[in-house]
C-alpha cells in the first residue's frame, strides 16, 4: 500500500476494482464502511462477478476478465479529454512535462526494441527521457510538445475511446459512463479517491501494467501522496508483505536492492547502475544511496570477512545465469528432470501451482522433497492414490518425501509486516504441538549441520558458508529478537559527525538508514527496516493509538517503513509552497513560524528542507516526480497497453486485429511446453477465472471442522443462460475441463454471473473458488489448479490464474 488499512477512512470515493475486498479482506474492509458512514464516500466495484463488495457498493460494474488496462487506459484520455486533471500537481510532481527519446515508438501494439525470435524487448535504449547536454533531462513546461510525456500519453490512449472500451471490455457505456464521472469528480485539491486491489489486477500476465495504469489515474487526479488516496495493494497472507521486504524472491536481496546477473562482475559497475542518480537538478533520487545499504548488508551477512579489498564479498554472491530462478522456472525445471531436491516451506504448490498435471509430472522426477509445513498437505501427499481426487499410480512414484512440522504464526513470537507495511510485534499464544519447531529452529539446525559438513569435507565453494556471520546465542535457534536487531543494524565501530563528536557508539542500534556507511562501519540486514529495534527498544511492539491530527495516522503504534511514514511520497499533500492543496485534506505542511515540516505523519523530506528548494516528492525516483513513462523500468513497455491474456474467448487483440504478434503480451512469460498447453476458444469458449471465500483461507482450513461445515463442497458459479445452454440446473454436478485437465464440482446457477457482450458475441464466464482438496476434514474436492495455465505476468511472474478458457459440460 503507498498509504495504509486506517487511511480508506480519508476517501471520497472507494475504487475495488481487482480484488474482493469485502471477502477476501472482510476486517480491513471496516474502514471502508467507516469511509461510506463517516465520510460519505461512495463505493465503486468493478468485478467480472457481482461479489460481496458488490453487495455494499454505490455502483457495480461486470467486466472481462484481463481488461483492465482498456477501462483505465479509456479513463486516461476521458480525463484529458475532458480536462479533469489536477495540473498544477500534474506539472510540478510528475515527469509529464519530460521530453521522450527521438527513438521511442509504438506500432500495432509494439514498442520500439521488440525481438519477435526472443519474444522479449531486447534492446530498450529508447525508453528514456531525452537529455542534454547536462545530462538533465529536457522539458516543456506548456506540455505542448509532441515529444513531452503528456503528450505521448494522450496520443497513447486517444484509441481508447468509449466503444472500444464497452466492446472489449463487455460493460455497457452507460455504467462506464457513470463510473467515470465519478472517477472524474476527484480532480479537485479537497477530494480524493483510494483503489483497493489484489490478484484481480495481479493474476494476468499484463497485471504490473494493470497497476500501472492505476497510478497514472491517480497521478491525473492528484491523488498519490494524499490522505484517503494511493494506490493500495491489499496482501495476501498475513506477512507477504514481509517477504518481499526480505527479499526472498529469486533476485532480490533485501530491502528491494537486487542480485547481478552474471554479466555484471564488476563491482563498482554493479553499484553505479543501481545507485540512481538525479535526471533532474537538485532532486533526490534516494537510491544514489544503493551501496551504503548494500555495504551494510554484507557486513551484516559475513561480518570481518567483508572488507573493502574484496569488495565486500561481492563475489560471494551468486550471479544470475539464467533471466530468473522464479518457481514457475524451477518447476519447469522440474518436470525436464533437472532437479534432484526441493524444500517446500509454507508451500502447497500442489494445489497452488498452475496446471496440477505439470506439478505432479516434476515432483515425480525429485529424489527427495522435504515437506516443512504444520499441515499435511496435497503436496507432501502427492504420490498417494486418492482416488479421482489424487488419480496417481503411486508404484510409479520413487520420490522419497520427508516432512518436517514447524510451528504456525501463533505459535511464534516475531513481526508481522502487514499490507499498509507496519511492523507489528506479536506473541506466541500457545507452544506448538508435538515434535514441531519452529522454521527459525528447523533452518538455524540445518545450516549448522551443512556448515559442518563443508568443515569436514570441503566442498565446490565453501567460502560463503563457512564464513556467515552466525553469531546468535544458541546457533541452532536463532531468536526473533535477535534477527530483528540484525535486521535494524548496528554501528560496529564508534560513527562520528564532521567534527569527530560520536553520534553513535561501537555496538549500538541504529536508529534509521540515514547512520549507515558505505565504507564498513554500519551492518543492517534490511535496510528499510532500520529504525524498527533502536536503542530506545522495540518500536514495533508499541501500542499508542493516539492520533493527534485526526486522520488515523498513529504513529506510536507499531512501526512502519520506511522510517515511521505511514503514507508514501507524502511531501505530494502539499503544493510547492508547502501548503496543503485543501483545508480537508491537510496532511503534511511547511510551517513557516516553526521553520520546518509539521503534520500528521513524518515527511519525505528532512523537517526542515525549506519548500522554496523546489525539490519534488518522489524522492525514489530519479526524476523526483512520479512517472507517467516508465522507461526502462518494465520489460514489457513504457506505457500500459491491452493485450488479450494467454487464453482468451476471443480470436484477437481488438486493438491490432491484424497483428498476432500483439494479441498477447508480446513479452509474457511462458515456456515452449506450457504454449503447447494452451487450449483454443473453439474447443473452450468460456472465460474462466478463480478466487476466494470468506470461510476458507486457500487450502488449510479444510482441516479445521468449523470451515468446513460453514463452507462445505466445493462448487462453480456459473449464470443462468450458460445453465440453460449446457443443460444444468442448480444443484447437479457439471465437468469443467481446459486443455490441461478437469475438475467436477455442483453448479451453483446465479445471477451473480452475466454474459458480457464482447464484440458481436456473448461471453460467459464460470467461476471457480479454489478452496478444495484431497487432505483435511472437508469433503474431498478437486485441485481448481488442474486447469489454470502457466503463464506469467511479464514483469513479476505471477501466474495467470485469473483469466484462461474452460468449457463446461453436465457430469
Ligand atoms: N478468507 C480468505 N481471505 C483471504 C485469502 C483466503 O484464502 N481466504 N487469501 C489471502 C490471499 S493470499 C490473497 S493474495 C488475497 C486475495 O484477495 P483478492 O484478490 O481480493 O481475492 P480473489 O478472490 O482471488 O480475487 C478477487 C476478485 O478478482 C476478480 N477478478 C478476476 N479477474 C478479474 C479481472 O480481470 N478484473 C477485475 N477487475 N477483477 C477480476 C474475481 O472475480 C474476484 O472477485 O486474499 C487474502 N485473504
Ligand atoms: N487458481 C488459483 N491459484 C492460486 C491463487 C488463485 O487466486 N487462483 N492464488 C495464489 C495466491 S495469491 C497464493 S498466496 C497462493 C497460496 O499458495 P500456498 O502458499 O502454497 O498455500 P497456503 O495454503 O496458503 O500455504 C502453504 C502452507 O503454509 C503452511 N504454513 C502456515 N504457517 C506456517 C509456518 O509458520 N511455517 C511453515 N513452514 N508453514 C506454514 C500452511 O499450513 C500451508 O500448508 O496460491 C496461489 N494459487
Ligand atoms: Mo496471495
Amino acid at each position: 500500500m503507498t498509504n495504509h488499512w486506517v487511511d480508506i477512512r480519508n476517501a471520497n470515493l472507494i475504487l475495488s476494482m481487482g480484488g474482493n475486498s469485502a471477502e477476501a479482506h472482510p476486517v480491513g474492509f471496516r474502514w471502508v464502511t467507516e469511509a461510506i458512514e463517516h465520510n460519505k464516500a461512495k463505493l465503486i466495484c468493478i468485478d467480472p462477478r457481482y461479489t460481496r463488495t458488490c453487495a455494499v457498493a454505490d455502483y457495480k460494474a461486470f467486466i472481462r476478465t484481463g481488461t483492465d488496462i482498456t477501462f483505465l487506459g479509456g479513463l486516461i484520455h476521458y480525463l484529458i479529454t475532458t480536462d479533469q486533471v489536477q495540473h498544477e500537481y500534474v506539472l510540478n510532481y510528475t515527469d509529464a512535462s519530460l521530453i521522450v527519446h527521438d527513438d521511442y515508438g509504438f506500432e500495432d501494439g509494439i514498442f520500439t526494441g521488440y525481438n519477435p525470435d526472443k519474444h522479449t524487448y531486447d534492446d530498450k535504449s529508447s525508453w528514456m527521457y531525452k537529455l542534454g547536454d547536462d545530462g538533465f533531462a529536457l522539458r516543456d513546461e506548456s506540455l505542448k510538445d509532441p515529444r513531452c510525456v503528456y503528450q505521448l500519453m494522450r496520443e497513447h490512449y486517444s484509441r481508447y475511446d468509449i466503444d472500444t472500451v464497452s466492446s472489449i471490455c463487455g460493460m455497457p457505456r452507460e455504467h462506464i459512463e457513470h463510473i467515470w464521472a465519478e472517477i472524474g469528480k476527484m480532480a479537485v485539491p479537497h477530494k480524493t479517491m483510494t483503489m483497493l486491489y489484489a490478484l484481480g489486477w495481479t493474476q494476468h500476465s499484463i497485471g504490473s501494467q494493470i497497476i500501472r495504469t492505476a497510478a497514472m489515474v491517480q497521478l491525473l487526479l492528484g491523488n498519490m501522496g494524499m490522505p484517503g488516496g494511493g494506490v493500495n495493494a491489499l496482501r495476501g497472507h498475513s506477512n507477504i508483505q514481509g517477504l518481499t521486504d526480505l527479499g526472498l524472491l529469486s533476485q532480490l536481496l533485501p530491502g528491494y536492492m537486487t542480485l547481478a546477473n552474471a554479466a555484471e562482475q564488476d563491482y563498482p559497475a554493479y553499484i553505479k547502475k543501481r545507485a540512481k542518480q538525479p535526471i533532474l537538478e537538485g532532486e533526490v533520487s534516494y537510491w544514489k544511496n544503493y551501496e551504503k545499504f548494500h555495504v551494510s548488508l554484507m557486513k551484516s551477512w559475513f561480518g570481518n570477512a567483508a572488507t573493502e579489498e574484496n569488495n565486500w564479498c561481492f563475489d560471494w554472491l551468486p550471479k544470475l545465469s539464467r533471466p530468473l530462478y522464479d518457481v514457475l522456472d524451477t518447476f519447469d525445471r522440474m518436470y525436464k528432470g533437472e532437479i534432484n531436491g526441493y524444500f517446500c516451506q509454507g508451500f502447497n504448490p500442489l494445489a497452488s501451482f498452475p496446471n496440477r498435471q505439470k506439478v505432479t509430472e516434476g515432483l515425480s522426477k525429485l529424489k527427495y522433497l522435504v515437506v516443512m509445513d504444520p499441515l499435511n498437505t496435497e503436496t507432501s501427499e502427492f504420490w498417494k492414490n486418492y482416488g479421482e481426487y489424487n488419480d496417481v499410480d503411486s508404484s510409479q512414484i520413487q520420490t522419497e518425501v520427508i516432512r518436517l512440522p514447524t510451528t504456525c504464526f501463533a505459535e511464534d513470537d516475531g513481526s508481522i509486516v502487514n499490507s499498509a507495511r507496519w511492523l507489528q510485534w506479536h506473541w506466541a499464544a500457545a507452544p506448538g504441538p508435538g515434535e514441531a519447531r519452529p522454521d527459525t529452529r528447523i533452518m538455524g539446525d540445518l545450516f549448522i549441520r551443512i556448515r559442518e559438513l563443508y568443515r569436514q569435507e570441503g566442498g565446490v565453494f565453501p567460502d560463503p558458508i563457512l564464513n556467515l556471520d552466525w553469531d546468535y546465542n544458541i546457533p541452532e535457534a536463532p531468536s526473533s529478537e535477535e534477527l530483528a536487531q540484525e535486521y535494524n543494524g548496528r554501528a560496529l565501530v564508534d560513527l562520528t559527525d564532521d567534527n569527530g563528536n560520536v553520534t553513535r557508539k561501537a555496538g549500538e542500534l541504529l536508529s534509521s538508514f540515514s547512520e549507515m556507511t558505505a565504507d564498513g562501519r554500519t551492518a543492517s540486514g534490511c535496510w528499510i527496516f532500520s529504525g524498527a529495534w533502536t536503542q530506545d527498544g522495540n518500536q514495533m511492539a508499541r501500542r499508542d493509538n493516539s492520533d493527534p491530527y485526526g486522520t488515523g495516522n498513529t504513529l506510536g503504534w507499531a512501526w512502519a517503513w520506511p522510517a515511521n511514514r505511514r503514507v508514501l511520497y507524502n511531501r505530494a499533500s502539499a503544493d510547492t509552497q508547502g501548503r496543503p492543496w485543501g483545508k480537508e485534506k491537510a496532511f503534511v505542511w511547511w510551517s513557516s513560524e516553526q521553520g520546518r515540516w509539521i503534520g500528521a505523519d513524518v515527511p519525505d523530506f528532512p523537517l526542515t528542507s525549506e519548500p522554496s528548494k523546489g525539490v519534488s516528492p518522489f524522492i525514489m525516483q530519479t526524476t523526483g516526480g512520479g512517472n507517467f513513462f516508465a522507461g526502462q523500468s518494465m520489460v514489457d513497455g513504457p506505457f500500459p497497453e491491452h493485450y488479450e491474456p494467454y487464453e482468451s474467448p476471443i480470436d484477437n487483440n481488438p486493438l491490432h486485429p491484424n497483428n498476432p504478434l500483439a494479441r498477447n503480451n508480446p513479452a509474457g512469460r511462458i515456456f515452449d511446453k506450457d504454449r503447447a498447453d494452451l487450449g483454443s476458444r473453439e474447443e473452450f469458449p468460456h472465460a474462466a477465472t478463480t478466487y476466494r471465500l470468506t470461510e476458507h483461507f486457500h487450502y488449510w482450513t479444510k482441516h479445521a471442522r468449523l470451515n468446513a461445515v460453514v463452507q462445505p463442497e466445493q462448487f462453480v458459479e456459473i449464470s443462468h443462460q450458460l445453465a440453460e445452454e449446457v443443460g444444468v440446473v442448480a444443484g447437479d454436478w457439471v465437468k469443467v475441463s481446459s486443455n490441461r485437465g478437469f475438475i467436477k464440482a455442483v453448479a451453483v446457477v446465479t445471477k451473480r454471473l452475466q454474459p458480457l457482450r464482447i464484440g458481436d458475441r456473448d461471453v460467459h464466464h464460470v467461476g471457480i473458488p479454489i478452496h478444495w482438496g484431497f487432505t483435511g476434514v472437508a469433503k474431498k474436492g478437486y485441485l481448481a489448479n488442474a486447469l489454470t495455465p502457466v503463464v506469467g505476468d511479464a514483469n513479476t511472474q505471477t501466474p495467470e490464474y485469473k483469466s484462461f478458457i474452460v468449457k463446461v459440460e453436465k457430469a
